[in-house]
C-alpha cells in the first residue's frame, strides 16, 4: 500500500524538498534514536561547514519511496543512516520502505526482481527497466553491532537493491560497530563524503578546517538550528507543589496533554505504576520488579513483547546544567523552542511548544552522555571567548586521544565539560565575563533527545493482560575519572561511580513507593538521596499524582511515559511442543512469562495433562541467597509442570557461590542428553535471553557441541543445525542486548 493515510502530496518527500530549496535528503532508520541523531549531526555539520548543501531531515515512515523517481541525481541526493535491529531486521519505520524495495531480503542476489512502483498520480515508470536509473544519486551510513549475526544489514540490503535498481551509489557504504566505536567509525566516513557529495553536486566546498579555528567556526554559531525565546517567570506547573493538583505530570509540558492515542513511541502514555519492589533487596545489585498499568491506553502486548520506558535524568545532573548554563534562577522559565530553518520536518523539538528549561534538561535531553568530538567543535568552541577555552576546546575536538582520555575513558557530560573549560578559565585568570556560557539554542543542538530503554515483558498477557511486569537490574558501575588537559593541570585518577539512567530512575520510583507503604514520610516531588550514607544513591524527580493519597488506604499514584514494542519472540503455537529457556539474570525476565502461560495452558487443558510438552529451564545469578530472582514463584511453577510431565525442570547456576563459576551452559552441558532429546527428537524449541556478548555465545555453542557429543554430528552440521534447523524455522530464538 502507500502507507498511511495521509494525502499522497504530503508524502512527497521530493517537493518537500524543491519548496524548501534542499539538495539533499537525509533518511534515517531509527528504533531507538541513534541513527536519528547521526542523521541530524550530518544535516548540522553540512549545514554549519558546507555552505553549497542544504539537507533536510526525514523520517521514511512519512513519506513514499515512489517519489525517488522524480529526482533529479546531479543536483540531489539521497543519504541514508539506517540501522539495524534485532536478528537483522530494519527499524519500524522503515519497515515499508524495506518491503517495498528489499521483498526478500534471502533472494537480494537475484538482482532483477524490481519492485513494484506505483504507477498512479504523476509518476510513471517502465517496470522492466531499472527505475532508478539517472534518477537518484545516494551515499549511505549503516548502524550494527558484530554481537549480533547481521551486522547492518538494512543498509547493506538497501544499498544492493538501490543499485540493483540502477541508482547511483557515490561511495561505498559506511558502517558502524556499535559493540567497537560506533562514534569513531561514523566520525571517520563522515570526513570522507563531504568532499565526494560537494563535488557531485557541484557546489563550491568551502569546508570550514580546523586550522581556520574560531573565526570560521563563527559561522556555525551564527547558524543556531533551535531559536529559544524566553517568555519569563509564569506558575510553573512542572515544579508546583500545589499537593492536590489532580492531574498526572505529562513529560515536562506546561499544559495538559490532549493526546489521547493511539499511543506509540512518539506518543508515550502515562502509565501509572501499580506495583514496585526490589527483587534482592540484600544482594551486591538490586534487581527491580514494576507492575505498569496500561489499562485505558488501548495499548496491548503479547507474552514475549518489550516495554519501552522514557526515563527521567538524575536531578544532580539537571542542577549541575542549569549552574553551569548560568540558568538556575530561571529554570522555571517558559520557553518557546522552535526551528531556525521554517522547511525543516520537525518545527518543535519537544511535543508541546512551550516547556521550561529545567523540564527540558529532566525530560527530553540525554544530558549522560559524553559529546561526540564533532559537536565540541560545532557547539561549544564557536562560544569560547577566551584563549584558555578556545586552546583546551580546539585540542578536545582535534586531538582524538585527547577527546578520548578526557571525554570519553571518564564519561564527561556536557556539563562536566563546561565545567572544566570554565575552571581553565578561571586558573588563567579569565573574568567571569569572559568566561564560557554556553546559550541554550547551542545546548539544543549538542545534546540528543533521552532515549526510551526497552524492557522484556515478564508476565504473560493471557494472565495479565492490562499490567505487563518488567524486570530490570539497576545499573551501577565504577568508572574511571581522569581529564587531563594539554598542560596536565586537572588531575584526577579515582575512580568515580555512574548511574545509568533509566535504571535508577526505576529505583527512584521503587524506594519512593516502598517508602509511602511503609509510612515513611517522603519529599513529595524530589525524592532525596533515601539512605543516608550509602553513595550508590541518585535521585530523580517523580511526580506522584496525589489526588488518591487522602484515601487512607491507596498510595499516590507514579506515572511513567511508556509504550509497548513488539517481538518476535513467542512461545510455540502448538503447546505440545517441548519448550528450553536459558535466562541468567534478567535474562529471566519473558521465561516468567513464558512460565505464566505454560502453567495457564495446562490449566485449562484440566483433562489431559500429555498436551502440554516439557518446558524446561535454565536460570543463572549470583548467589543463590541473595539473587534467586523469583525463587517461589519458579519452583512452584515447575512443582506443577513437572506433574504434567516429568522432563519439565527446573535448572540453576549460582556462578558464586563456590570457588569456580558455574554458568547455565554448564548446566546445559550435564543436562545434554535430555536437550537433545526435547529439541532434536521432540521439535522443541529453544529461547535464550539476556546479556548478548558473552553469555549469548557460549550458550549457542555449548548447543552446539551438545548436537555432536548426543546426535554424532560433524562440527559443521552441528553449526547447520542450530542455524538452519532450528534458527531458520524460528525455533532458536533470542532476546539479547549489549
Ligand atoms: P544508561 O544510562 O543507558 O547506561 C548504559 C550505558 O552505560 C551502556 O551503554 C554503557 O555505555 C555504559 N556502561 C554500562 N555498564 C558499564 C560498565 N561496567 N563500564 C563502563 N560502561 C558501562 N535490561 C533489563 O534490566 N531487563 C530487561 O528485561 C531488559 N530487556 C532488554 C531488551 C532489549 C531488546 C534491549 C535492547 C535491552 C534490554 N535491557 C534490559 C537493557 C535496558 O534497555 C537498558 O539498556 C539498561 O537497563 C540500562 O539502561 P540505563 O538507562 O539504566 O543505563
Ligand atoms: P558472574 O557475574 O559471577 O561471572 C547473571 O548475571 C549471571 O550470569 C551471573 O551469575 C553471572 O556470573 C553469569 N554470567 C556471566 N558471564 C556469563 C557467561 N559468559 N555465560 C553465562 N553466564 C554468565
Amino acid at each position: 500500500g502507500s502507507g498511511g493515510d495521509s494525502s499522497s502530496s504530503e508524502r512527497d518527500f521530493v517537493q518537500k524538498m524543491h519548496e524548501g530549496k534542499k539538495n539533499i535528503v537525509i533518511f534515517f532508520g531509527s528504533q531507538t534514536g541513534t541513527a536519528e541523531d547521526f542523521a541530524n549531526r550530518l544535516a548540522r555539520e553540512a549545514t554549519s561547514f558546507h555552505p553549497g548543501l542544504h539537507p533536510i531531515v526525514l523520517d521514511p515512515e512519512n513519506y513514499d519511496y515512489k517519489y525517488m523517481t522524480k529526482m533529479n541525481p546531479t543536483k540531489e541526493l539521497i543519504i541514508w543512516v539506517l540501522a539495524t535491529t534485532g536478528e537483522g531486521e530494519p527499524t519500524d519505520n522503515m519497515q515499508e520502505w524495506y518491503e517495498a524495495l528489499v521483498s526478500d531480503p534471502e533472494n537480494i542476489d537475484d538482482g532483477c526482481e524490481v519492485p513494484e512502483f506505483y504507477e498512479d498520480d504523476d509518476v510513471s515508470i517502465e517496470v522492466f527497466e531499472q527505475p532508478l536509473k539517472n534518477k537518484v544519486a545516494y551515499i549511505g551510513f549503516g548502524l550494527g553491532n558484530t554481537t549480533y549475526e547481521q551486522f547492518c544489514a538494512n543498509m547493506r540490503h538497501i544499498d544492493k537493491r538501490m543499485s540493483t535498481l540502477g541508482a547511483k551509489r557515490l561511495a561505498p557504504c559506511g558502517e558502524g560497530d556499535d559493540d567497537s566505536n560506533l562514534e569513531e567509525d561514523f566520525s571517520n566516513w563522515k570526513e570522507g563524503i563531504w568532499p565526494i557529495i560537494c563535488d557531485h553536486l557541484k557546489v563550491d566546498d568551502n569546508a570550514v578546517t580546523d586550522a581556520d579555528g574560531v573565526s570560521a567556526t563563527a559561522a556555525a554559531a551564527s547558524s543556531l538550528e533551535w531559536i529559544v525565546e524566553d517568555i519569563g517567570q509564569e506558575e510553573s506547573l512542572d515544579n508546583s507543589t500545589t499537593s492536590t493538583s489532580s492531574r498526572p505530570f505529562k513529560r515536562g509540558e506546561m499544559v495538559p496533554d490532549t493526546h489521547t492515542g493511539p499511543y506509540d513511541a512518539k506518543h508515550p502514555f502515562m502509565a501509572p505504576i501499580k506495583v514496585a519492589y526490589n527483587l534482592s533487596p540484600e544482594g551486591e545489585r538490586s534487581v527491580l520488579h514494576l507492575e505498569i498499568d496500561l489499562a485505558g491506553s488501548g495499548m496491548k502486548y503479547e507474552t514475549g513483547d518489550h516495554l519501552a520506558i522514557f526515563p527521567t535524568n538524575h536531578e544532580e545532573e539537571v542542577q549541575a546544567f542549569l549552574k553551569v548554563l548560568r540558568l538556575s534562577d530561571k529554570a522555571n522559565n517558559l520557553i518557546k523552542v522552535t526551528n531556525a530553518d521554517p522547511y525543516a520536518a520537525h518545527a518543535n523539538l519537544f511535543p508541546s511548544s512551550t516547556t521550561t528549561y529545567v523540564a527540558a534538561l529532566r525530560h527530553y535531553l540525554d544530558i549522560a552522555s559524553p559529546p561526540a568530538r564533532e559537536q565540541i567543535r560545532m557547539s561549544v568552541l564557536p562560544y569560547a571567548k577566551s584563549e584558555a577555552a578556545t586552546e583546551l576546546l580546539k585540542s578536545l575536538s582535534s586531538d582524538k586521544e585527547a577527546y578520548s582520555r578526557s571525554v570519553v575513558d571518564s564519561c564527561l557530560t556536557v556539563a562536566g565539560l563546561l565545567q572544566l573549560v570554565n575552571r581553565v578559565e578561571e586558573k588563567a585568570g579569565v573574568s567571569e565575563q569572559d568566561q564560557l556560557v554556553l546559550p541554550f539554542g547551542a545546548l539544543l543542538s549538542l545534546c540528543s533527545r533521552i532515549v526510551a530503554r526497552y524492557y522484556s515483558i515478564s508476565s504473560s498477557s493471557l494472565v495479565n493482560p492490562k499490567i505487563p511486569s518488567i524486570t530490570a537490574v539497576v545499573l551501577q558501575y565504577q568508572s574511571t575519572s581522569s581529564t587531563t588537559t594539554q598542560e596536565g593541570e586537572e588531575k584526577n585518577d579515582g575512580l568515580q561511580w555512574r548511574y545509568g539512567v533509566a535504571t535508577n530512575y526505576l529505583d527512584s520510583i521503587t524506594r519512593y513507593l516502598t517508602q509511602k507503604s511503609r509510612g515513611d514520610k517522603v519529599d513529595e516531588y524530589v525524592l532525596v538521596k533515601a539512605e543516608p550514607g550509602n553513595v550508590k544513591q541518585v535521585s530523580h524527580t517523580i511526580y506522584p499524582d496525589l489526588s488518591t493519597a487522602d484515601e487512607p488506604s491507596s498510595l499516590p499514584v507514579v506515572h511513567a511515559p511508556v509504550y509497548v514494542r513488539h517481538s518476535n519472540f513467542r512461545l510455540p503455537t502448538d503447546p505440545s511442543k517441548p519448550v528450553v529457556m536459558v535466562g541468567p539474570g534478567t535474562g529471566i525476565a519473558p521465561f516468567r512469562g513464558f512460565l505464566q502461560e505454560r502453567v495457564h495452558q495446562l490449566a485449562s487443558n484440566n483433562n489431559g495433562s500429555a498436551n502440554t510438552g516439557a518446558t524446561v529451564l535454565f536460570f543463572g545469578s549470583r548467589h543463590e541467597k541473595t539473587d534467586y530472582l523469583y525463587k517461589s514463584e519458579l519452583l512452584e511453577s515447575f512443582e506443577q509442570l513437572s506433574k504434567s510431565n516429568s522432563d519439565s525442570s527446573l535448572f540453576t547456576a549460582f556462578s558464586r557461590d563456590q570457588a569456580h563459576k558455574i554458568y547455565v551452559q554448564h548446566r546445559m552441558q550435564e543436562q545434554a542428553k535430555l536437550l537433545w532429546k526435547l529439541l532434536h527428537e521432540q521439535g522443541g524449541s529453544f529461547y535464550v535471553c539476556g546479556e548478548a556478548r558473552y553469555m549469548a555465545r557460549d550458550v549457542r555453542d555449548t548447543l552446539i557441541r551438545i548436537a555432536q557429543q548426543e546426535g554424532g554430528l560433524a562440527l559443521a552440521d552441528a553449526e547447520a543445525w542450530v542455524s538452519n534447523d532450528l534458527k531458520k524455522s524460528g525455533r532458536y530464538q533470542e532476546d539479547i542486548w549489549a
